[in-house]
């Protein structure tokens, strides 16, 4: 990132040193009474854990010190937030504090989303990204950071300095992969051109399930190892349960920059011109034989 604006470098450090904090905090949780609800639900009518609240405070106050950043958009938060007195900052960052929060009591993967837009383009597609990543708190905390010009590039925290170290990069996603990760309890709402894509993935395509419940960890093994994740509409979620610009954008993004894809039930994830901060998305991502096998790309 030598060559970046130091602007950018700064907007980085401070995501990455959230991170931190919250990585640190997750692994003490247990013995701080950190987990469990906060009684309260957010904007999309889901349960607030108190590591979310927590996280999205970290988040919002480290990211409030840099005056690159004029707009933040969270998850945990109803409104997108314009910081007056970083009107001329160049970047809004877009974010899922704690993606995964199910999996948070049971002390399994979570995650950190976020993508970097110019301010002008918070509800611009997708490929209007300048930047794009997410942390995975597993058993070892990591960073992969998609930046066009540099590829996909995967950093390890390292606790004992506290430094995100490069340790490899840039990553290519696998052209086709052995496993693909779904909530099949959703099944019988799915449209029957998903079940019909199910169908192949378990049966002629010989794929093992592999699904943890956090996004992130899923998306990672794909990207990794190849395979597809997907979350398609149902008759809960009719427009998907996962949302547009701090989850299903980022990760596009990232699969895309590292030769794979994501796609709505319709077209390209990137392609989606959002209509509003929290819009959900169906969302099927990973490589390219399994994703063009959905929605062909010449279609
Ligand atoms: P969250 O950001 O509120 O945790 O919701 C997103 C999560 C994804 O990480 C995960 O893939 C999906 O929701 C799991 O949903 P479900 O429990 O319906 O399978
Ligand atoms: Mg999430």
């Amino acid at each position: 990132m030598a060559g970046e604006p130091v602007e950018f470098r700064a907007l980085i450090r401070q995501v990455t040193y959230a991170a931190k904090r919250v990585s640190a905090e997750l692994r003490v949780a247990g013995l701080q009474g950190m987990l469990g609800g906060t009684g309260r639900t957010n904007v999309q009518g889901e349960a607030v854990q108190q590591l979310d609240a927590y996280a999205n405070g970290t988040f919002v106050n480290n990211l409030l010190r840099s005056p690159a950043i004029s707009d933040l958009v969270s998850e945990e938060m109803a409104e997108g937030m314009h910081l007056a007195q970083h009107s001329r900052g160049k970047y809004a960052l877009l974010f899922d504090p704690i993606d995964g929060s199910s999996n948070l009591d049971a002390n399994l993967a979570v995650g950190s989303i976020f993508s970097v837009r110019a301010p002008r383009d918070v509800l611009a597609t997708g490929r209007t990204q300048i930047a794009a990543g997410y942390v995975m708190y597993g058993p070892a905390t990591i960073c992969v950071l998609a930046i066009p010009k540099y590829g996909v590039n995967l950093f390890t925290y390292e606790p004992t300095i506290g430094e995100f170290m490069f340790t490899r990069g840039p990553l290519t996603m696998p052209s086709e992969g052995r496993s693909y990760g779904v909530n099949d309890a959703n099944e019988s709402g799915w449209s029957p051109r998903v079940r019909e894509f199910v169908d192949w993935l378990r049966g002629p395509a010989a794929h093992s399930t592999r699904y943890s419940g956090a996004l992130v960890g899923d998306f990672h093994r794909i990207l990794v190892g190849g395979g597809v994740y997907l979350y398609p509409g149902d008759s809960r979620y009719p427009a998907g349960k996962l949302r547009l610009l701090y989850e299903g954008c980022p990760l596009a993004f990232i699969a895309e920059c590292a030769g794979g894809r994501a796609v709505s039930e319709e077209c390209d994830i990137l392609d989606i011109v959002p209509a509003q901060i929290h819009q959900r998305t169906p969302l099927i991502i990973g490589s390219r034989a399994e994703v063009d096998r959905f929605l062909p790309a010449d279609r």
